[in-house]
This record gives C-alpha cells, sequence and structure tokens, in this order.
C-alpha cells in the first residue's frame, strides 16, 4: 500500500470537487433539501422517511458519481487489464452505512442531518439490503468488490439484478415460512440504469452451417427467441481512495414492447405474454445453495449474464480503440464458481462466429482471459446439465463444447497413452448414464488458472475432485484462501472494537492494512485493555440481546455465554450436532441438577432451502427444543435458546460482534472455506470447530491453545467410512447420546409426537452421513472445556483479544492481492493526483 491514508484531503473530497460534490456541512445540507425537493417533490415537512432516506443516498450518490467518473477516464487512459468478476450471485448488503465509511462523510453528514433532526444513524439500520445471494459465495463476490476498489484494482463485477432476491424468512409455529423479497419496492437508490448499453441475447432454435461469399466455412445461430438486456450500474468506492468501480447487473427485457405477427393476428394477450415471459428471466435468484437443480431457467440466467458481460466487455475494449485479439490483455474474468462457466464456450463463439477469429488463436485467448474458482466438493452442488436440455436452449454452444472436447481428449489421449477410462472420466460429456455437460471440466479446460478457497479445499480439489485435470495440468492449480472486508465486518458493524483498536494501535492504518492488528497482542495482558475491551463485547451483546427480544420474544441474559451459530441450514452443516449438545446439557440439568453449570445462550439463524425438507425439520427441531428449554422453571438462566428469522448481511452485523464462541462444526472435508468463521474471529470470538475448511488456518493463526478443536480430520472421517461405519454402535454405547436421540425421537421436544422428527434421528442411527455421532463425544467434551475456559473471565479475554490480534490474513485484501499478482497478472492503478 503506497497511499497515504486521507491522501484524498478534507472529508473525503477529490481535489476537483466541484460545489455539487464537496463534503462540507452546507454543501451536503444543501444537496440534501435539493434531492428532496428536485428529486423526491417533497419539503422536509411532509417528507417520509423514505424520501429522507432516498434523498441522503443520491447525496451520497453525487459524490461517487463525481469519483467514479474520474476512474473511469484514469482507466480509459492507462489501459491497464481489468478484472471481471463473474458471479451469479452479489450479496452486498446495504449500502449507505459502507458508502459513508469509504468516502469518510459519515461525521459530517450526521452532524449536517442532526442539525435538520434527521438521525443519521437510524436511516443507516433501517436500510433494506438487496439479498442477491444465497450466502457465503455471494457474500465473499461483495468483499471481493470492496477489496478490489480499495487496492484500485480496475474491476466491473457481472451479475444479475434480480427483481427478487433471497426470500424472507419468518418462523411460524416453529416452521419455516418463506414470503417474496421485494428489494425495489421503494426504489434502489444506489443503481443506475443505463438501457443505452442494453445488448441483445440469443436463446433456442438452431444452427445452419454455410459457405459465405468468399468461401469460408461459417455457422449461423438462428434464435427461437431473444431477450434484452440492460445493465444497472452500482458505484462501489474504496476506502478513503478515490477509486470506485462499478458493480453492473443485468435485467432481462423483450426485444420488442410486442411481437407484432402475433398482435396482428388479434392475439393481444399472447403478445404481452411473450414479453412477460422475457422478463421472468431475472425475476428471481434461486434460492437452493450448494445443491443443483437442472431447470431451464438456472441455465438460461446463466447464460443470459454471461452473454451480456462479454458483448459489454467486448464495446468497452472497441471504446477504447481496440481489436478484439486484445481481449485477454484488457480483461482478466474470474469465474465464481461454475454458474458462469458457460463464458468460455461464449468467448468461443464471439471470436470464431462472429469475429471470425481462427480457433486455435480464439482458443489461446479464451484461456488467456478465464481462471475458475471451485468452492464446493458437494455432488449434489456440482453442475452438469442433461443434454438435450443444453442443446434446446445453446444449440451452437454444444457445437463448440463438443468441438473442444474432440481436441482436449485427444491431447489427453497421447499424454496418457492408452488410458481410455482417465479420457472418459476428463470428457466434458458425462457418458455414464443420461447424458450431461459437466461444468466444471468446462472451467478447467477454459482456464489457465484453478483454486479452492481454503488450503484443505484446494488439497481435496487436486486429490478427489479433479485429480485427472491435476494430473495433466498441475501448474493451473492454485490455493486462495477466502477473506472479508475488515470495512464491513469490523469497522461498520463493530465501532466499539474499532475506536479501542485505533486508540490502542495509535492510528487507523489497520483498517486498509489489516494485518496491523498484530498490534493488540502486545495488549492481551493489560488489565486496562482487557476491560474496555470487556466492556465494548458486553454492549454488543446488550443490543443483540434487545435485537432477539424484538424479533422473538426471549429475554436472554448479557452476562451468560453468547454461543453463535450462524450461516445457511444444510446438513454438512450440523447444525443437528449443536442441537444433541444442548439436548445433553439440558438432559444434565434435569438429572443431575448440574448447578454449576455456566449460563449459555444458544443463537442460531440461517436460511433453508424452500425445497429441502430435511434443513427445514432441522428448523423445526431447533424452535422445538428452544420452547421446551426456555419455558422449564428449572432450567433458570443456565440454558437458553433462540433462533433468530432471516439471517442476512444486516443481521449479522449485529450478530458477529456480541458472539463469544462461534460454532464451526461442518464434518472435515465439507465445508470449502467458510467465511463467518473469519468474521467471529476478527470480532475477537473464539471457535469451536472441527478441522475444516479455513478452520484449520485460523486455528494455525490463533494458536490451538486459544482454539477449541474437536473431532475427526477429513483423512480420518474417509477413513472410517471406508472401514465401515455403525452410527448405532456408537449410540449404543454412549449413555449421554443415547439419552439425547431418545429424548427427541421419543417425542419430548414435539408433545409427544413421536414421530415428527424421525426422518432425522433414524437418518442419524442407520446412515449419518455426516458422521455426527462418530464426532459428538469429542465435541462434548470440547464444550465442557469451553465452560471451563470461559469461568476465567479474564483469560477467555485475552484468548478473545489473541484471535482478533491474528486474525490477519484472514482480510479479503490479502485474497485479492493473491488472485491479482497469481491469476490476474494486474496491479492497482491509484490516483496519484496528478491527473495521471
Ligand atoms: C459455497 C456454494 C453454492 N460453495 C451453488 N458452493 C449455489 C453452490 O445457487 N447455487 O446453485 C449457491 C452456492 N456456496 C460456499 O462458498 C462454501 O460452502 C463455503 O465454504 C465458502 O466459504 C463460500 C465462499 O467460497
Amino acid at each position: 500500500n503506497t497511499l497515504e491514508p486521507g491522501h484524498l484531503r478534507g472529508q473525503g473530497g477529490v481535489a476537483e470537487d466541484d460545489v455539487r460534490t464537496a463534503c462540507e456541512p452546507e454543501a451536503l445540507k444543501r444537496a440534501f433539501l435539493d434531492h428532496l425537493l428536485y428529486t423526491q417533490g417533497k419539503t422536509l415537512e411532509i417528507a417520509s422517511h423514505n424520501d429522507i432516506y432516498l434523498a441522503v443516498a443520491y447525496t451520497v450518490r453525487d459524490r461517487l458519481l463525481r469519483r467514479w467518473s474520474h476512474t473511469s477516464s484514469r482507466h480509459k487512459r492507462h489501459g491497464t487489464r481489468t478484472v471481471a468478476y463473474l458471479s451469479a450471485e452479489f450479496l452486498i448488503g446495504p449500502s449507505l452505512g459502507n458508502n459513508l465509511l469509504n468516502l469518510d462523510i459519515t461525521d459530517a453528514l450526521r452532524e449536517t442531518l442532526a442539525r435538520l433532526g434527521i438521525d443519521l444513524d437510524e436511516l443507516v439500520r433501517r436500510e433494506v439490503e438487496p439479498g442477491l445471494g444465497n450466502g457465503g459465495l455471494g457474500r465473499l463476490a461483495a468483499c471481493f468488490m470492496d477489496s478490489l476498489a480499495t487496492g484500485e484494482i480496475p474491476a466491473i463485477g457481472y451479475g444479475i439484478y434480480y427483481e427478487y432476491g433471497i426470500f424472507f424468512q419468518t418462523v411460524v409455529d416453529g416452521w419455516q415460512v418463506e414470503n417474496t423479497d421485494k428489494w425495489l419496492r421503494f426504489g434502489n437508490p444506489w443503481a443506475i440504469h443505463h438501457p443505452e448499453w442494453g445488448v441483445e441475447v440469443k436463446l433456442g432454435g438452431y444452427t445452419e452451417h454455410y459457405t459465405d461469399d468468399v468461401g469460408r466455412f461459417r455457422v449461423r445461430w438462428v434464435p427461437e427467441k431473444t431477450v434484452w438486456g440492460t445493465p444497472f450500474d452500482t458505484p462501489v468506492a474504496g476506502y478513503k481512495v478515490s477509486t470506485v468501480n462499478t458493480l453492473r447487473l443485468w435485467r432481462a427485457e423483450a426485444t420488442e414492447e410486442f411481437d407484432f405477427s402475433v398482435f396482428n393476428r388479434g392475439d393481444y394477450l399472447g403478445a404481452v405474454n411473450k414479453k412477460v415471459t422475457s422478463e421472468n428471466l431475472t425475476k428471481v435468484l434461486y434460492p437452493n445453495d450448494e445443491s443443483h437443480q437442472g431447470k431451464e431457467l438456472r441455465l438460461e440466467q446463466q447464460y443470459f449474464f454471461v452473454a451480456c458481460a462479454l458483448r459489454d466487455m467486448l464495446r468497452i475494449l472497441e471504446h477504447r480503440g481496440l481489436p478484439v485479439t486484445e481481449f485477454p490483455r484488457a480483461f482478466a474474468v474470474q469465474l465464481n464458481d461454475t454458474h458462469p462457466a458457460i463464458g468460455v464456450a461464449e468467448l468461443m463463439r464471439l471470436l470464431i462466429d462472429e469475429y471470425l477469429v481462427p480457433w486455435e488463436q480464439a482458443w489461446e485467448a479464451t484461456r488467456a482471459t478465464f481462471a475458475y474458482t471451485n468452492h464446493t466438493l458437494l455432488p449434489e452442488a456440482l453442475e452438469r446439465w442433461p443434454l438435450e436440455l443444453f442443446k434446446s436452449v445453446l444449440p451452437r454452444h454444444l457445437e463448440i463444447i463438443y468441438e473442444i472436447n474432440r481436441r482436449f481428449l485427444n491431447e489427453a489421449r497421447i499424454r496418457f497413452f492408452g488410458d481410455e477410462s482417465r479420457v472418459f472420466r476428463l470428457s466434458l460429456i458425462d457418458e455414464s448414464g443420461e447424458r450431461y455437460v459437466r461444468m466444471a471440466h468446462l472451467a478447467c479446460v477454459g482456464s489457465h488458472a484453478i483454486n479452492g478457497v481454503a488450503e484443505l479445499h484446494s488439497t481435496l480439489i487436486k486429490e478427489q475432485l479433479l485429480p485427472d485435470f491435476y494430473a495433466m495440468w498441475p501448474e493451473k492449480f492454485d490455493s486462495v484462501t477466502n477473506g472479508v472486508t475488515p470495512r464491513r465486518w469490523v469497522v461498520l458493524s463493530n465501532p466499539g472494537l474499532a475506536a479501542l483498536a485505533t486508540e490502542a494501535l495509535g492510528d487507523e492504518h489497520w483498517i486498509r492494512d489489516w494485518p496491523r492488528i498484530a498490534g493488540l497482542e502486545k495488549h492481551a495482558d493489560d488489565a486496562a485493555f482487557i476491560e474496555r475491551w470487556q466492556r465494548v463485547k458486553h454492549t454488543n451483546k446488550r443490543s443483540l440481546a434487545a435485537l432477539i427480544r424484538d424479533e422473538t420474544g426471549v429475554v436472554v441474559n448479557p452476562d451468560s455465554l453468547f454461543d453463535v451459530l450462524v450461516k445457511r441450514i444444510h446438513e454438512y452443516k450440523r447444525q443437528h450436532l449443536a442441537v444433541l449438545h444442548i439436548v445433553t446439557r439440558y438432559h444434565r440439568l434435569k438429572t443431575q441438577r448440574a448447578t454449576d453449570m455456566v449460563p449459555r445462550t444458544f443463537i442460531f439463524g440461517g436460511k433453508a432451502a424452500p425445497g429441502y425438507v430435511r434443513a427445514k425439520l432441522m428448523i423445526k427441531l431447533i424452535t422445538a427444543v428452544a420452547d421446551v428449554v426456555n419455558s422449564d422453571p428449572e432450567v433458570r438462566d443456565l440454558l437458553k435458546v433462540v433462533f433468530l428469522p432471516n439471517f442476512s448481511v444486516s443481521k449479522g452485523q449485529c450478530i458477529y460482534p456480541a458472539a463469544e464462541l462461534s460454532e464451526q462444526i461442518s464434518l472435515a472435508g465439507k465445508e470449502a472455506s467458510g467465511t463467518g468463521n473469519m468474521k467471529f474471529a476478527m470480532n475477537g470470538a473464539l471457535t469451536i470447530g472441527t478441522m475444516d475448511g479455513a478452520n484449520i488456518e485460523i486455528c494455525q493463526e490463533v494458536g490451538a491453545e486459544n482454539f477449541f478443536a474437536f473431532g475427526m480430520s477429513a483423512d480420518e472421517a474417509q477413513r472410517l467410512l471406508r472401514s465401515g461405519y455403525y452410527p448405532r454402535d456408537l449410540y449404543r454405547d454412549d449413555a449421554e447420546l443415547r439419552a439425547a436421540i431418545d429424548l427427541i425421537r421419543g417425542g419430548f421436544f414435539s408433545r409427544g409426537d413421536a414421530g415428527l422428527f424421525e426422518p432425522l434421528t433414524n437418518d442419524l442411527l442407520n446412515e449419518d452421513r455426516y458422521m455426527l455421532l462418530a464426532d459428538y463425544a469429542s465435541y462434548v467434551e470440547c464444550q465442557d472445556r469451553v465452560d471451563a475456559a470461559y469461568r476465567d473471565a479474564r483469560q477467555w479475554s485475552r484468548m478473545a483479544v489473541l484471535n482478533c490480534a491474528r486474525s490477519g490474513r484472514f482480510s479479503s485484501d490479502r485474497s485479492i492481492a493473491e488472485y491479482a499478482r497469481r491469476m490476474w497478472h494486474t496491479s492497482a492503478l491509484p490516483d496519484t493526483g496528478h491527473g495521471g
């Protein structure tokens, strides 16, 4: 980082800030009142909360746009390589607080608005967030956008402007109920629609092969339909730098208002219907985290946004006066999982069919352009499209994939002489039964780099997921451990900790250079510092307790240990293992009068995919146990269980800073990385976790003595599975485990309905794919050690400080620096303030 923090003088101003975008209190006031009147058409007297919010947001946006236009012209002038981050999900969270922070105008605006009787913090708290992602993968893309801008790396995020984001979760009688997330209802002030950059996207139909006038062999794709894609641009500001990058999300529309041939036949409704069908394309985000559904609309969504993105990059290239052959030097395209992997075939199609580039040259350019990040090893999440479906949506792409495959397999046959079974396994087409296109294989052959998202995950990719590709191209495989942005996850979420860090470290450099947080380590034994640390944590716990009371009616004790498990609900993440532990505690309380137990509050949150029956039953189990435990007078304050509905970015911002124990209890080998684990550690929670994903690296960094590790390693789990795993034996031999399972399946938590949780308990006894029972004893024993450690408040806080101080590696700034250097070959393009 060569930049002086705050090199933008005065409250976040760029040198050329004009009257309109100046950041002094007077200018902010003028701008706000102008927007209120001239954009919203209201005076302060009659303005609604939303009018005020929008006028404030527009005031902030003007300042972003000013910097954004400077950034664009600087990028154009220097013609440096731009990162195009392709992702079906961007879970950016609320924008106002983040933009104020990065522009460094929070205090000025707060003061200005206060004088008008407006509470800025209330506007920030009440902002609706766009839920354009499912979980970790989408949130990672958002953290990366923040780090790219902060690192001043030219970048555009490309994705989909879903009209409905991830569903809104409520809990009724203990069951998850989904409600549509109409996030655009009151307008989205951050995005600017650019219909003039619209592109036409073809879908379906067939291909025609012909020879053109000059005797060249050509292919024409005759589509069944076309849709029109237009971008919505959201400026993404870096932290206290002048760079503002772009998040460009595409919405589908009908190509023409009416299909006139149908219209003229008098079928007015049919014509309108066609328009509606086109618009369905970007209507809704698929809510199935980590489970692939071979739905036609989903494939269309993926192709749609990728086609729009690549067309857009070609437009930019042309605008810069560069020939198409310069594409790989102008853009580094990162595939966030296989959801945009069709881009490999689409770029080939554009180059060979539309720009008439010879195949070999096009292929070289394509491979130099793309890099692929894998995010999961779960077989049910790996994307494969039935061949017939694929052909009906993308007939030309299937031909191109066949040709890529033909050439690739010839190369493989030479490399693996005589090994036809390996060639069969490598193929882009799965022919073991019904035929499928394997998207991970397409992404692999079409990319120059492939990475996993944590060290263990990357190793397993090489050894188990793609061993044949690894044997062929070992040099392509890499590992980049995930990270999260300390701006949102510490500075915005935990202002108390931020103030303490700045004071202890003497400056704010840690905000852009997170490893400097290591400086807190030398205060870990300072009694005065520890006391302040504890006060911050306690304040955060009280705010979370208030939120819990407001949302669930449950009153929790802020002096109890806050033990938190928030993430998507999935069997491999094993929320039900946490329930087994809670039931064990309850059983101990009832049978042993264990009065010396450390009072704990177990806080759960997370959404289940609407069609994932088992996951929904897991929510019901959590809430059923909560109901019984919370209303048992004998339990008093020793045990409380809450399920906080609708876990989201905003909820996370309240939860992570208040947590003391972070539950990361997936079966080792199943969680690719995890990123929540990092947010907890940064905020000074200790982790109880398995040796899975990035937990392993967190444990390494913070030290095993400051981490509660339990359970089998990935190796041990696989060996046990291979040697024969009999969960029922474990049940038979462990009295506490038996008691816990028996309470659940006996109907104790379901008013005597013994059948309710049987799908869960039967599975645990008979198959237990995620080996909860194998890790149960180790988990419970580890939780007893947690109790013992928590009794010494001073020592606990010391460990908490060390967790935070040693989390330096888990900033997304570090992840982005690794991608930039090793995959993208891009570097920062900072504003030198001399007109570049
Ligand atoms: C992750 C997904 C995912 N891995 C399919 N895979 C989806 C797959 O809608 N879909 O079809 C949506 C999401 N998400 C997560 O990525 C991993 O489970 C985490 O371990 C990891 O931290 C995160 C970011 O790398």
